[in-house]
């Protein structure tokens, strides 16, 4: 079983893109500029704007984080995302889900220049990554992509299942992996909570891709001999024996799973931190306006 080292590959990418982000200075470039909004008090979503402020700090790039009360209205953060789209400083940026019920999220992410959408959630992004045009891609799809694409994981002709249709995980993964291209040329199922026999889909799978939310869902009965596993599930489970509390566990059973699994990533340290330099990725690319 081979483990894929999310932790250790996005530290080694954030080391190339160092390289890039002096290259830039020693041009006489400014440097990448990401701003982030934060809206409320969740400790996870805290926790995950301060690893991308710390991603920033560590390539180079210069950051910014706007923080809002929980009882800011819409209005109110529409204004803040109009005055982003015009800052000319700022490349590309981020408002921070989940946010309050009382503010529609399809609304926010509809006000965003697509220009600066480095979370690739904007319907523009979204539609060039389906027709396979250069776009934004959501941060966890291509943090994937690239563990697939650097563990030269092959994924030519194979049978991947996806489970879970989120508008920034499952749904776009299915497109990627579906499309032509290296990772991609794969046959996708993409389940989900209404599917009839989930195991029954997942024991064909030669790649799974969990992003599903619930702690551990996936046992090691519902894996093929020598599938590869890719484990999106970042959960918080209670553990008295921790000063925090809690620990992050997977949607996958990791110690049933990995012993039949080829590859496998683990949680902490696998999909999460690569989404965090994707992230990075499409910030250098909104600085560099490799995009359009
Ligand atoms: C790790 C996220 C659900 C909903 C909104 C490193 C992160 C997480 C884990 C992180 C995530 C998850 C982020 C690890 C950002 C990934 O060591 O395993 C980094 O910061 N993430 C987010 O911004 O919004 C989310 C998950």
């Amino acid at each position: 079983m081979i483990l894929l080292d999310g932790k250790k590959l996005s530290g080694e990418i954030r080391d190339e893109l160092k390289i890039k982000v002096d290259l830039l200075k020693a041009a006489g470039s400014k440097v990448p500029h990401l701003a982030a909004v934060l809206v409320g008090e969740n400790p996870a979503s805290k926790a995950y704007v301060g690893n991308k402020i710390r991603f920033c700090e560590e390539v180079g790039y210069k950051s910014t984080l706007i923080s809002a009360s929980t009882d800011i209205t819409q209005t109110e953060l529409l204004d803040i995302i109009i005055q982003l789209n015009e800052d000319e400083d700022i490349d590309g940026y981020i408002v921070q889900l989940p946010l309050p019920k009382h503010i529609d999220e399809a609304t926010i992410n509809l006000a965003i220049d697509h220009r600066k959408d480095v979370d690739g959630f904007h319907p523009m992004n979204f539609g060039r990554m389906a027709e396979g045009m250069t776009s934004y891609l959501p941060a966890t799809p291509a943090g994937i992509m690239e563990i697939l694409s650097r563990y030269n994981i092959d994924t030519d002709g194979k049978h991947c299942v996806v489970v879970g249709r989120s508008n920034i995980v499952g749904t776009p993964m299915s497109i990627l992996l579906s499309r032509k291209g290296n990772p991609g040329n794969c046959t996708v199922t993409l389940t989900h909570s209404r599917t009839k026999d989930i195991k029954a889909e997942l024991l064909r799978a030669d790649i799974v891709i969990a992003a599903i939310g619930i702690p551990e869902f996936i046992k090691g009965d519902m894996i093929k001999e020598g599938a590869v596993v890719i484990d999106v599930g970042i959960n918080r489970v209670e553990d008295s024996s921790r000063k925090s509390g809690y620990k992050l566990v997977g949607d996958v059973a990791f110690d049933e799973v990995s012993p039949k699994a080829s590859a496998i990533t683990p949680v902490p340290g696998g999909v999460g931190p690569m989404t965090v330099t994707a992230l990075m990725l499409n910030t250098f690319k909104a600085a560099t306006k490799e995009i359009y």
